[in-house]
């Protein structure tokens, strides 16, 4: 008889043979096939319905033509891409990236990743992903008006607000939604739901904006809790100076927190007085301009070029907000050797696969991406229902429900622990909490 290790090397060799160029899905597929045989020993009957194998093939991948004129009146081609991994227990949802790195690996890691997140929010939403290697740094909004008209003209074809609703993600925010939405009412009439993150004056939810930040500290404070720690008091090193990052610096002062850190691509500042997350959005969201300039409005803070980190301070908990495989096993052991015990993911797979391995050894807590950030798709599909009944909830509602949700997934993970004994491994929790209820609703719908 195959053991079920032997069965998920069996589905692992296929990934490889047939995908042999996507390190980044590859990568995000070993993290979570090393955390899934406790449960799939516990299920034969998901190895023998091969739900794992049907799991990791999208249901659909489209790739497109992005065709725009620059400022210059040159013609540029880009690349579009939406990969719809898995519609099992609700229309596909997730986000768009634009940033040069895209294709069709970086679309497929997060995709699959989003199946168990949106999963374990415990709302009805199904796993995609998509974006293109169209970079927004430097255009004109004119630009990135036609770019992003282009694309939805394209992208149109294939979403609808019970089929596939896209999201912003790296590169896509107000600006791009907007646009977005609008090119998409063009074509096919008022549909508020096709789209989250929306602005509020069209559809738009309150706290959205705010949600995946917000919702990384809910998450956090959860998991502290049951370590018996708090959050107040402590000193947080946060990278990215985006979306994720400014709420979640905006969050963790207002519990009492100090964040002494914040970063773009090209460096980051230091301020052990704490991060002011108003002059971070007035930079970044207002004048989308560097973070270096922060150093250049506060006398307390210094800018230095290079990863946050590779910098050395004192510290208890790391929050990365950037980007994939920001922390490696170096970055990781310089983490464990400053202090910090815990480690709660802003950004989808910031660590490599030896980063954890540092985090297990070193005893650092790590809170999943798949877990800790999964507030912004959360009140993704809380606008969804507000644009369902035609009603716009206030920001005190969706907050509080984010709270809930955000409670509850620690919870369940926690659960998940307990019942398959593994301590403080959340992440494999996580996977095996998001993963089992995908996987009963596909045995219950047959083999499609
Ligand atoms: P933004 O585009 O708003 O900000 C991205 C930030 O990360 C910028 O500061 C950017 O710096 C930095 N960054 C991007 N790429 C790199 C890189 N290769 N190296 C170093 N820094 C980099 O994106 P978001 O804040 O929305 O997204 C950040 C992360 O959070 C991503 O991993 C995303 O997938 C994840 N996420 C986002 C959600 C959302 O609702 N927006 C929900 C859940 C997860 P620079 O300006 O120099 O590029
Ligand atoms: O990675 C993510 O969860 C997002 N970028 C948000 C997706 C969404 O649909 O709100």
């Amino acid at each position: 008889m195959t053991t079920v290790n032997e069965y998920l090397a069996s589905v692992r060799a296929d990934i490889v043979k047939r995908d042999p160029n996507q390190p980044e899905f590859l990568e995000a597929i070993d993290n979570f096939f090393k955390t899934l045989t406790p449960v799939l020993e516990a299920h034969p009957e998901y190895v023998k319905a091969n739900i794992v194998d049907r799991l990791i093939e999208p249901e659909r991948v489209i790739q497109f033509r992005v065709p725009w004129v620059d400022d210059d009146g040159k013609v540029q081609v880009n690349r579009g891409f939406r990969v719809q991994f898995s519609a099992a227990i609700g229309p596909y949802k997730g986000g768009l990236r634009f940033h040069p790195t895209v294709n069709l690996s970086i679309v497929k890691f997060l995709g699959f990743e989003q199946i168990f997140k949106n999963s374990l929010t415990g709302l009805p939403i199904g796993g995609g992903k998509g974006g293109s290697d169209f970079d927004p740094k430097g255009k004109s909004d004119n630009e990135v008006m036609r770019f992003t008209q282009s694309f939805m003209t394209e992208l149109q074809k294939y979403i609808g607000p019970d089929l596939d609703v896209p999201a912003g993600d790296i590169g896509v925010g107000a600006r791009e939604i907007g646009y977005l939405y609008g090119q998409y009412r063009r074509l096919n009439g008022y549909q508020a739901g096709v789209l989250t993150g929306k602005g509020l004056t069209f559809g738009g939810s309150l706290a959205r904006t705010e949600a995946t930040g917000f919702g990384l500290l809910y998450y956090t404070d959860a998991l502290l809790k049951a370590q018996d720690m708090a959050i107040k008091g402590k000193k947080i090193k946060i990278s990215g100076s985006g979306n994720v990052a400014i709420y979640a610096i905006q969050k963790a002062t207002a519990l009492g927190a100090t964040v002494v850190t914040a970063s773009d691509s090209n460096g980051f500042v230091y301020d052990p007085n704490g991060i002011d997350y108003r002059i971070v959005k007035q930079i970044k969201e207002v004048e989308r301009g560097r973070i270096k300039e922060y150093a250049d409005r506060v006398e307390t803070a210094t800018y230095y070029e290079g990863s946050v980190w590779d910098f050395d301070t004192d510290y208890d908990i790391a929050l990365p907000c950037a980007t994939q495989n920001e922390i490696d096993g170096p970055k990781a052991e310089r983490l464990a050797k400053n202090g910090a015990a815990v480690v709660a993911c802003g950004a989808n797979m910031p660590c490599t696969p030896e980063a954890v391995a540092v985090f297990k050894k070193q005893r650092v807590i790590l809170g999943p991406a798949k877990a800790a950030n999964a507030g912004g798709v959360a009140v993704s599909a809380l606008e969804m229902s507000q644009n369902s009944e035609r009603l716009a909830w206030t920001f005190e509602e969706v907050d509080n429900r984010l709270k809930d949700i955000m409670e509850n997934i620690f919870a369940e993970s926690a659960a998940a622990a307990e019942e398959y004994d593994l301590g403080t491994d959340y992440l494999a929790a996580a996977n095996i909490a998001g993963f089992t209820k995908v996987a009963d609703a596909m045995m219950a719908q047959g083999i499609i």
